[in-house]
């Protein structure tokens, strides 16, 4: 099991079969993979159990062919079924510390913070990483709150697990995040939205490189 993910978390993608245009999703999704995302969140919030679970067993032959971490959005009770390498909660899912008593010490939790609290809390109930954002206006996400630049900073001085900045980010801004102390960067759409999801994750993991380089 992969759990030294810190630099893991360089570019973390996240899927969303909105943007798929007819293409299977594991075919999507490898093209981000050979593109070189490191990290990578099946949520799809428009499947059932069923079909869920099933692009779940798909893409997990994909993500272990290459080595990347595959979490699970939200479903805690998916991820055990098909042993995938964690979970990731927001604030409104399952707390981190009962996520953590249902899978065990050795598998990933990722949580939303937008708060220096909620890192904190996060942290201490055992979360392994932090999604922090709407760092950036964002519509792949309904209602998402805007957090600042300097939130995102302090949150990461405030732990010591690693941080990935999320919403809105595209190769042309991600720059903006230079210095904030981020491990990675987490996209939907900068990738999967794009014509050449290989190509779209290949020139955003150099920008991610140089972003997370300048802490
Ligand atoms: N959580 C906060 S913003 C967001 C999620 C899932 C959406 C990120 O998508 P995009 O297309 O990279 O802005
Ligand atoms: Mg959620």
């Amino acid at each position: 099991m992969i759990k030294n993910i810190k630099d893991k978390m360089l570019l973390y993608a996240i899927t969303d079969s909105h943007w798929l245009n007819g293409r299977a999703l594991a075919d999507v999704v490898k093209e981000s993979l050979d593109g070189g995302v490191t990290f990578l969140q099946l949520r799809e919030k428009d499947l059932n159990e069923e079909d869920f679970y099933e692009e779940a067993i798909e893409i997990q032959k994909l993500t272990k062919e290459y080595n990347v971490p595959l979490i699970i959005n939200d479903n805690v009770d998916i991820a055990l079924k098909m042993d995938a390498d964690g979970v990731h909660v927001g604030q409104s899912d399952m707390e981190a510390g009962n996520v953590r008593e249902i899978l065990g010490p050795d598998k990933i939790i990722g949580v939303t913070a937008k708060t220096v609290e909620q890192a904190l809390l996060a942290e201490k109930r055992g979360a392994d990483y932090l999604g922090v954002g709407a760092v950036f206006p964002t519509s792949s996400k309904e209602d998402t709150k805007v957090i600042s630049h300097d939130t995102l900073k302090e949150i990461c001085k405030a732990v010591s697990i690693p941080v990935v900045a999320i919403g809105g980010i595209t190769e042309e801004n991600a720059s903006i995040l230079s210095g904030s102390g981020i491990d990675g960067i987490a996209v939907i759409s900068a990738i999967y939205a794009q014509k050449d999801i290989r190509q779209a994750a290949e020139s955003l993991k150099k920008v991610a490189f140089e972003v997370v380089g300048h802490k």
